[in-house]
Formats: C-alpha cells, sequence, structure tokens
C-alpha cells in the first residue's frame, strides 16, 4: 500500500466503507479502504434493494447518482397482504412526501467502487484485516494479510465497517461494550428471477403459511423471498417449489398473477437483531453492520449504514476543519437513536408478518388484529409508512 500511514483506516469495503471513503475524499481527508475479498465477489453479494431517500439524496451529492437516477424505481407505495386481503399504504400521502428507490445494494457497490478506482483514496481487495491494536493510544494501528505477506497501517482513526462478522467490534475491551441481541424462529430464502415483477410496488404477504416478499431489482427481474424453518436447506426448494408456495402465500381475491421464470439465484439468510453499543472506543468506530444488524423485514440495514457514515464523515470533516471533536464525541448517541428506531421498526413487521411455528395462535390473532387496525387506521398506517419511508438525514 506505499503509506504506512492514513488519517482513518477504513476496514470493509462495503457500502458502508466505500460510501464514508467518498465523503472523507470529498471533504479533502485522507484514508484507505483494507476489503478482504475480492471485487467480484463484494460486487455480486445480493443483499439490499430499498432505498430511503434520505439514503438516495447521500448518494447524489456524492457524485454516486447517476446511474440511481436513470435506472432507480421511485415507489410511492407498498402493499400488505392477509386474509386473501390487499391493502396499499401511500407512501407520500402519508408521510408528507417521502417515497422510496429500488435500487439493489450489488449497483451502489459498483457505482462506489468505479469512483474510487477512479482518483478516489487507496482501495485494497484482498486485504484481510486481523487484528486492530492501540485502540487506547493516539495512533492505532490496523494489521492485514495481503498477498501472503502481512502489513500494519497506522491511523489517526480506525472505523470498522467490517459487517456482522468483522473483527473491529473485538478490538474494544469486552469491559466496555454491550451487545443486545434478539435471534427469530425462522430465515429467509430469497431467490432471484428473470421475471418481470407480479406488480409494480412491493407486496409484504401476511399468511397462514408463512410470510413471503414480492420485490424487484428491475422491470424485467424479480426479487422474492419465502419464510422458511431455521437450518433450511435451499437445495430442498426446487423452482417449482418455490413457486407454488409463493403464489399460495400471495393469493388474493381478485385479480392476481405471479409471472414466473427462471431462477438464477437462491440462499438462506437467518433473521437476528443485535445492536452492540457504544459505537466508539477512543480513536475506533464502528459503522454499519459491523455495530448492528436488523431483521430484512424493515428494508433498514442498508440505510442505517449510509446514515451511520454521513454522520461519522460530517464529525471527521468538523474536526478536520474546526479542532472541535465535538460531533465526534456525539457520533455514538447520534447514530444509536435512529438505530434503535429502525431495529423496533424491523422487529415490529417481522413479528406482525411471519408466521409463529405450529397452530394459529394468540400471536397470530393479534398480527391480524394489528393489520387491521393499520388497514383502518390513517395513525397506524402513517406510523408504519413513516418508519419505512424513513426520517431525514438532518
Ligand atoms: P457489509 O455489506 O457486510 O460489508 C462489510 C464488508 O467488510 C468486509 N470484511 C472485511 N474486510 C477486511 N478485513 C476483514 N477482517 C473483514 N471482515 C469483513 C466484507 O467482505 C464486506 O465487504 O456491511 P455494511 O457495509 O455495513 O453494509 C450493510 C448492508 O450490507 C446490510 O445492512 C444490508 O444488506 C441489509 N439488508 C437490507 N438493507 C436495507 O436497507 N434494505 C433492504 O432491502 C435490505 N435487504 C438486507 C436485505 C440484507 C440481507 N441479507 C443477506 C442479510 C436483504 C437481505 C437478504
Ligand atoms: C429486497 O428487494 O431485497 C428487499 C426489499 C424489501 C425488504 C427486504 C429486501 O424489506
Amino acid at each position: 500500500m506505499g503509506a504506512h500511514h492514513t488519517t482513518v483506516g477504513i476496514i470493509g469495503g462495503g457500502p458502508a466503507g466505500l460510501l464514508l471513503a467518498r465523503l472523507l475524499h470529498r471533504s479533502g481527508i485522507d484514508c484507505a479502504v483494507l476489503e478482504s475479498r475480492d471485487r467480484g465477489y463484494v460486487e455480486q453479494r445480493q443483499r439490499a434493494g430499498i432505498l430511503e431517500q434520505g439514503t438516495a439524496d447521500v448518494l447524489r451529492a456524492c457524485g454516486a447518482g447517476e446511474r440511481l437516477d436513470r435506472e432507480g424505481l421511485v415507489h410511492d407505495g407498498i402493499e400488505l397482504r392477509y386474509d386473501r386481503r390487499a391493502h396499499r399504504l401511500d407512501l407520500p400521502a402519508l408521510t408528507g412526501g417521502r417515497r422510496v428507490t429500488v435500487y439493489a445494494q450489488t449497483e451502489i457497490v459498483k457505482d462506489l467502487i468505479a469512483l474510487q478506482l477512479d482518483s478516489g483514496p487507496p482501495l485494497l481487495f484482498g486485504a484481510r484485516a486481523l487484528a486492530v491494536t492501540g485502540a487506547d493510544t493516539a495512533s492505532p494501528r490496523i494489521h492485514y494479510r495481503h498477498e501472503g505477506r502481512e502489513h500494519t497501517l497506522s491511523c489517526d482513526y480506525v472505523v470498522g465497517c467490517d459487517g456482522f462478522h468483522g473483527i473491529t467490534r473485538s478490538a474494544v475491551p469486552e469491559r466496555e461494550r454491550r451487545t443486545y441481541e434478539r435471534r427469530y424462529p425462522y430465515s429467509w430464502l430469497g431467490v432471484l428471477a428473470d421475471a418481470p415483477p407480479s406488480s409494480d410496488e412491493l407486496i409484504y404477504a401476511h399468511s397462514a403459511r408463512g410470510f413471503a416478499l414480492f420485490s424487484m431489482r428491475s422491470p424485467a427481474v424479480s426479487r422474492l423471498y419465502l419464510q422458511v424453518p431455521n437450518g433450511t436447506d435451499p437445495a430442498d426448494w426446487p423452482d417449482d417449489r418455490i413457486w407454488d408456495e409463493l403464489e399460495a402465500r400471495g393469493a388474493v381475491d381478485g385479480p392476481w398473477q405471479l409471472v414466473r421464470g427462471p431462477i438464477t439465484a437462491k440462499s438462506v439468510v437467518p433473521m437476528r437483531s443485535s445492536v452492540t453499543e457504544p459505537m466508539r472506543h477512543g480513536r475506533i468506530l464502528l459503522a454499519g453492520d459491523a455495530a448492528h444488524i436488523v431483521p430484512p423485514t424493515g428494508a433498514k440495514g442498508l440505510n442505517l449504514a449510509v446514515a451511520d457514515v454521513t454522520v461519522l464523515a460530517r464529525a471527521l470533516e468538523h474536526l478536520h476543519r474546526t479542532g472541535s471533536a465535538e460531533l465526534l464525541d456525539a457520533y455514538s448517541a447520534t447514530c444509536l437513536r435512529r438505530v434503535w428506531r429502525a431495529e423496533h421498526f424491523s422487529y415490529f413487521m417481522t413479528t406482525t408478518l411471519h408466521a409463529p411455528e405450529g397452530r394459529p395462535s394468540f400471536e397470530t390473532r393479534l398480527q391480524r388484529s394489528q393489520l387491521d387496525r393499520i388497514a383502518t387506521s390513517r395513525h397506524a398506517a402513517a406510523e408504519l409508512a413513516e418508519n419505512y419511508a424513513g426520517m431525514p438525514l438532518r
């Protein structure tokens, strides 16, 4: 990597790390990104699809909005299905004008990598951080392996953007951090299909057979999810079984037809909530999935990662420009307010929409009552819509 010192050493080249590097670079702050995987892997990893308005605005403001504006699909609503009925939530009408955009995480990552490789700060693929030392010194160090050799990068600040399974979190002494966690008794089987979406908007379907989500990547590609038991092997789900199950769970009175097509990818993701506090220890900071994860039902994970690094870039820029650490000192508390709101919303969406194991229970009845409430009360609908569309970033 040439220089062995940088102002901000960033571990992880997912959306959080790449966007942070972009924001710092634009503020004239020197930084470097170490990413353990290769470029192709990072660009193909199938994940999020829904961007809050604030997220899309940050991407535009830092010059990564061109393809987003051309190819992103702006959505004004989502549909909830239960008891064979469809109920639409009009997002702008319920939130004072906020909407969401369907633009895949894979595309954001490609756009940010292209910007960074074209005159941005150093971005090293195949560079696995092994440990961070010197948390309590003025110059923390990242020890990493690249092309079979070990290197050390000394930094003024180290930011862990290394996701849920990263190593930065463990550089904070155990007595200084606390993790709050919840696991759910189900997972999602997610598929990508060369089939046009069966609806113009996303459908979140509650059914006695389990939850189903009908999303999309483009006018030609569907992204679909089914609630499955933990430990499910995707090999037990041949394509026809997936389509039949999606059709059964999405069934509604009135016209609706599920369009089938070749399935091109299949994977199982467990549902988990987790928050590690605080998000800073001395000169080590955590951002995105490295600090917190949500079950995907609320579509919040990527949006939280973007919010964290936006707050962090502003704080580091303030420090660089004025010498004041005031914003940096507030970083963890500022982010955690938004994080806990998103944790609650994601938990609410998850527990309201997924079928509990076994026969219909007390919980199932509560879910139906809650869904009726959303369908009939503007207040209840607005509460969901405001959380889904997201709070403005400032
Ligand atoms: P990432 O994307 O996990 O990136 C972390 C990066 O760090 C690298 N890394 C290391 N690099 C160097 N040294 C080490 N020791 C390293 N250890 C790890 C990894 O290779 C990786 O490149 O975290 P980041 O940047 O914080 O971004 C978070 C988002 O990826 C995540 O929150 C979202 O994908 C969550 N999510 C969704 N979020 C939304 O906002 N809207 C959605 O619609 C949405 N849908 C989803 C989702 C996540 C899903 N899965 C697979 C969990 C749907 C699914 C199915
Ligand atoms: C997706 O398109 O991948 C997606 C959309 C909405 C969610 C989760 C995932 O809540």
